[in-house]
């Protein structure tokens, strides 16, 4: 994305701008006035790729999911599902994964291939974002968050991990659904299997809709 904008950004804005004086009376102040936004915007351009570059090497951050995004895991549309969603980046894979639900994203990093590589990693706040429906402006850091296991809600593959960036949202949402609290790096691959067992032996069905 910051390769296209770096790149093709100028010409565009040119172009336009060559339309755009053809149509104005007074050239010579729109002229004037569109260089100095040129200049301004080639410079912000420039500035933003040398430092995205730099970023990119240090922390980078959650991205808004779009409806047509798929989950890295299971391929399901990610939107078009309830309960928190996941995000992050791994080393030697460059662009963000995303994932239908937290437990997909557990899935993968709980996986010997990819523990190691995990970096950058995002989860919805569900204290502060409707459970149908998590909002883009929810993400917070996976490493720190809350993550309630054994609770009734379903995400988009069933049984999931409800994730707040504070305890005491985890305590509260575990009095009103159920289940324990665990940190980031207590979720092992026997825990998510064992999150499965306990919600089909509570509730009686698996996985649907
Ligand atoms: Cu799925
Ligand atoms: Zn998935």
């Amino acid at each position: 994305m910051v390769g296209v904008a770096c790149n093709s950004g100028d010409g565009d804005f040119q172009s336009q701008g060559a339309v755009m004086l053809k149509n104005f009376v007074n050239v010579r102040r729109v002229k004037s006035f569109l260089g100095s936004a040129f200049l301004l915007l080639s410079f912000g351009l420039l500035q933003g790729c040398g430092e995205d570059s730099e970023k990119t090497a240090m922390v980078r951050q959650a991205i808004a999911i779009e409806s047509s995004d798929e989950c890295h895991l299971c391929g399901m549309i990610i939107t078009n599902f309830p309960g928190p969603k996941g995000q992050l980046y791994s080393r030697g894979i460059s662009g963000n994964m995303r994932f239908c639900s937290t437990r997909d994203m557990f899935a993968f990093i709980v996986d010997p291939e990819n523990k190691h590589n995990i970096q950058e990693a995002f989860v919805h706040d569900m204290a502060v974002t409707p459970w149908d429906h998590p909002d883009n402006e929810a993400f917070i850091d996976a490493k720190k968050a809350f993550y309630v296991i054994g609770h009734g809600k379903k995400g988009a593959m069933g049984p999931t991990l409800a994730s707040f960036s504070t305890q005491a949202d985890a305590d509260a949402f575990v009095s009103s659904e159920g289940g324990s609290v665990y940190r980031f790096e207590q979720i092992t691959l026997e825990l998510l299997i064992s999150m499965n067992h306990m919600s089909t032996e509570s509730h009686g069905a698996s996985a649907h809709e």
